[in-house]
C-alpha cells in the first residue's frame, strides 16, 4: 500500500548523483529543509539503481512479485483503497488572478496555496527518504522537449517516472549548469494518503507543480497530466504550440502511403486501443503504428503540425484490455510492467475483468481480500493501471524518437455518446472543427472520482487538463488554425452509440479501420461524402463493409443518421454549455453555433 514507507539505505554510488545546476541544488535544498527528510536520494535513472529500488519496495510491501515466468520483470501494487483515480475536485491552477485559470478550472490563490502546502510538507518526509527524479519530455532532440524535476518520498513514484518519461543522467545533462534554464519543478509527498489534505497544485507562471496527500499516478506522475498537459498548454500557448491530450498514430496503406492522425478521446475512451488498432483481415496489407496514446504536442512547421509524443511508457486502463480488444497492449504488458490495482491469482499472475479465457476461481482482489467469481465486488479496480515501457509495443512507430515530430494529416475528436453522434463526421474546415471539438461530450469513466456513466461536456478531452482560460484555449486553436496553410482535416467519431434495445451499434477496436481509412481517403481526396448539417459524413457506399459481421444495414444507416429531434437538443446543451462558462467563448464559435443551427432550419434532411 502507499503508506510512508521508512527510510533506504543504498550502497555506495546509488543515490549520489546530483545536478551541476544550483538553482536545483538550491530548491532541493529548500525543499528539504522544509519536509525534513531522514535522506536525500538522487536518481540517475540507471539499472542498478532501478534493482536496488524494486528490492526495497518488496521488502516493504510497495510491491508484490508477480510469476516470473506468466509475467516475467513485472509488479502489483495495491494502492490506498481511498486514492485509486483522478481528483478533479481537488486539482487547482494557481494563477494570480482567478479570470487566467479561468471557469472550468479550481482556482486558488497563489500566495495562501502556498503557505498552505507548506504547512502540509513541513516535516512530512521526516524518517523518510526524498527521492529528487530528473527527468525530460519528449525526444531528446526536439526543440519542444522540456526538464522536469520532481521530489517525491514515493518509490512507487520514482519506478513509474522510470517508464513514463525517459529520467535520470539525460535530464541531467540537458539542462547543464545554467542557472536561467527553464525547468519544471515538481513537488510530491504522501503526507497520510489522506482524501482531506490531498491536492494538486500547478502555478504555471513559476512552472511549479506541487502534490499532495495521493500515490495514484494522474495526480502524482508530475510529468503526465501536471507537466504535459496543464502546465504544458499554458506554455504552448504563450509559446505558439499547441499541448494535447491526444494519441497519435500512423496509418500506411497497401500502396505504402503514410499518414499520422492525432485523436482527442477523454480519459479511458479507448485512445490506447485505437492508438495499436489491428485491421481486419480484410485490410491486409494496412498497418498502424503507435507514436503515442495519451499526449500529442504539435508545433508549426512548413504550414503543417508536426507531433511529438513527450512520455516513454503508457498508463492505460487495464479492464477489459484483452486480445479482442488490444492484442498490442497485451503484448506491450506481457513483460516490465508495474501494474496498479488488478486482482492477483493463486499462481501469481495477474488478473482482471474482461481479460481473455475463464476467471480464476479464486484472487486476491485488488484490494487485498480473498476474490471468487461469486464475489459482488470486482476483482480488479475499474481504473486498474498499467505502466508500460512504449519500447515494449510491437507496433512502435519508426519515427517515435524524431524530434521534428510526425506530419499530421487529420484530428479526431470523439467521446461516448449513446446517442445522437454518427459514427463518423468530418468538419467543412478548421473553425468549425474547433467548433465541433470545444463542444465534444462524453459519458464519464472511472479515470476520475465521481459519478460514471454521466454526459459532460469535455472540450478537445482537455476539461480536466486545460491549465488556462478554455476561452483563452479556443482563440489559440483559432489562432493556430490561421497559421496554418495546411491544416489537418478535422473529424469527429463516435464509436459507443446504441440502438434502442441499449445495443452497441458498432464493433469498435479493429473495424474502427473502416473509419480511419475513410479519414484517410478524405484527406487524399478520393472519396465522397453527404453533406449533412453537421458536416459530411459517409455514405453506405463510401465505406469498406465488406467482411463486417454483426451489422444489419439498417444498423448501418442508425450509424450514419443525423436524428434532427436530438440535434435540436444537442445544439440547445452547446448553447447552454457556452452560457455556462460566463462570456469566454469566442464570437468565431457562437457564430459557428448559429450557423449550425441555420443549416438544420434549412435543411430538410438533416
Ligand atoms: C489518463 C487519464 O490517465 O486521462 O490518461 O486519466
Ligand atoms: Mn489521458
Amino acid at each position: 500500500m502507499n503508506n510512508p514507507a521508512p527510510a533506504i539505505s543504498p550502497p555506495a554510488r546509488i543515490g549520489d548523483h546530483k545536478p551541476m545546476n544550483q538553482a536545483v541544488l538550491d530548491w532541493v535544498h529548500e525543499v528539504e529543509l522544509l519536509a525534513q527528510p531522514e535522506n536525500i536520494f538522487w536518481c540517475d535513472g540507471s539499472e542498478r539503481e532501478n534493482e536496488f529500488l524494486i528490492a526495497e519496495s518488496l521488502k516493504q510491501n510497495v510491491l508484490i512479485k508477480l510469476n516470473e515466468k506468466k509475467a516475467p520483470r513485472s509488479y502489483l501494487h495495491r494502492s490506498n483503497p481511498n486514492d485509486v483515480a483522478r481528483v478533479e475536485q481537488f486539482t487547482f491552477i494557481c494563477t494570480p488572478t482567478k479570470a487566467e485559470a479561468g471557469p472550468t478550472n479550481n482556482w486558488s490563490e497563489p500566495g495562501e496555496t502556498y503557505s498552505k502546502l507548506r504547512g502540509l510538507l513541513k516535516g512530512a518526509m521526516r524518517g523518510r527518504t526524498m527521492f529528487v527524479v530528473p527527468y525530460i519530455m519528449g525526444p531528446p532532440d526536439s526543440s519542444l522537449t522540456k526538464i522536469g524535476f520532481e521530489i517525491t518520498d514515493s518509490k512507487y513514484v520514482v519506478l513509474s517516472m522510470r517508464i513514463m518519461t525517459r529520467m535520470g543522467e539525460i535530464a541531467v545533462k540537458r539542462l547543464g549548469s545554467d542557472p536561467k534554464a527553464e525547468w519544471n519543478r515538481g513537488v510530491h509527498s504522501l503526507l497520510d494518503v489522506n482524501p482531506e489534505r490531498r491536492f494538486i497544485c500547478h502555478f504555471p507562471q513559476d512552472n511549479t507543480i506541487i502534490s499532495v496527500g495521493s500515490g495514484y499516478g494522474g495526480n502524482v506522475l508530475l510529468s503526465k497530466k501536471c507537466l504535459a498537459l496543464r502546465i504544458g498548454s499554458y506554455l504552448a500557448r504563450k509559446q505558439g504550440w499547441l499541448a494535447e491530450h491526444m494519441l497519435i498514430l500512423g496509418v500506411e496503406s497497401p500502396a505504402g502511403k503514410k499518414h499520422y492522425v492525432a485523436a482527442a478521446f477523454p480519459s479511458a475512451c479507448g485512445k490506447t486501443n485505437f492508438a495499436m488498432l489491428i485491421p481486419p483481415k480484410h485490410f491486409a496489407g494496412w498497418n498502424v503504428t503507435t507514436v503515442g496514446d495519451d499526449i500529442a504536442w504539435m508545433q508549426i512547421r512548413d504550414g503543417r503540425l508536426w507531433a511529438v509524443n513527450p512520455e516513454n511508457g503508457y498508463f492505460g486502463v487495464v479492464p477489459g484490455t484483452s486480445c479482442k480488444s488490444n492484442p498490442n497492449a497485451m503484448k506491450s504488458i506481457e513483460r516490465n510492467t508495474l501494474y496498479t490495482n488488478v486482482a492477483l491469482t493463486d499462481d501469481g499472475d495477474v488478473w482482471w475483468e474482461g481479460k481473455d479465457g475463464a476467471p480464476p476461481k479464486h484472487a486476491i482482489d485488488w484490494r487485498g481480500n480473498d476474490w471468487t467469481p461469486d464475489s459482488k465486488e470486482k476483482a480488479a479496480h475499474p481504473n486498474s493501471r498499467f505502466a508500460t515501457p512504449m519500447r515494449n509495443n510491437p507496433v512502435l512507430d519508426p519515427h517515435v524518437e524524431d524530434g521534428k515530430g510526425v506530419p499530421i494529416s487529420a484530428i479526431i475528436f470523439g467521446g461516448r455518446r449513446s446517442d445522437t453522434m454518427p459514427l463518423v463526421f468530418q468538419a467543412f474546415d478548421w473553425e468549425h472543427g474547433t467548433y465541433i471539438g470545444a463542444t465534444m461530450a462524453s459519458e464519464t469513466t472511472a479515470a476520475a472520482t465521481g459519478a460514471v456513466g454521466k454526459i459532460r461536456r469535455d472540450p478537445m478531452a482537455m476539461l480536466p487538463f486545460c491549465g488556462y482560460n478554455i476561452g483563452d484555449y479556443f482563440r489559440h486553436w483559432l489562432e493556430t488554425g490561421k497559421r496554418l496553410t495546411n491544416p489537418p482535416l478535422i473529424f469527429h467519431v463516435n464509436w459507443f452509440r446504441k440502438s434502442a434495445d441499449g445495443k452497441f451499434l458498432w464493433p469498435g477496436f479493429g473495424d474502427n479501420m473502416r473509419v480511419l481509412e475513410w479519414i484517410i481517403d478524405r484527406c487524399e481526396g478520393r472519396v465522397g461524402a453527404h453533406e449533412s448539417a453537421i458536416g459530411h459524413i459517409p455514405r453506405m457506399q463510401d465505406l469498406d463493409l465488406d467482411e463486417l459481421t454483426g451489422v444489419t444495414p439498417n444498423q448501418m444507416r442508425e450509424l450514419l443518421n443525423v436524428n434532427a429531434e436530438e440535434w435540436q437538443k444537442e445544439i440547445l446543451d452547446h448553447a447552454k454549455f457556452f452560457e455556462s462558462l460566463g462570456g469566454v467563448v469566442p464570437p468565431e464559435l457562437e457564430k459557428q453555433r448559429e450557423n449550425l443551427a441555420a443549416r438544420f432550419k434549412s435543411s430538410t434532411r438533416a
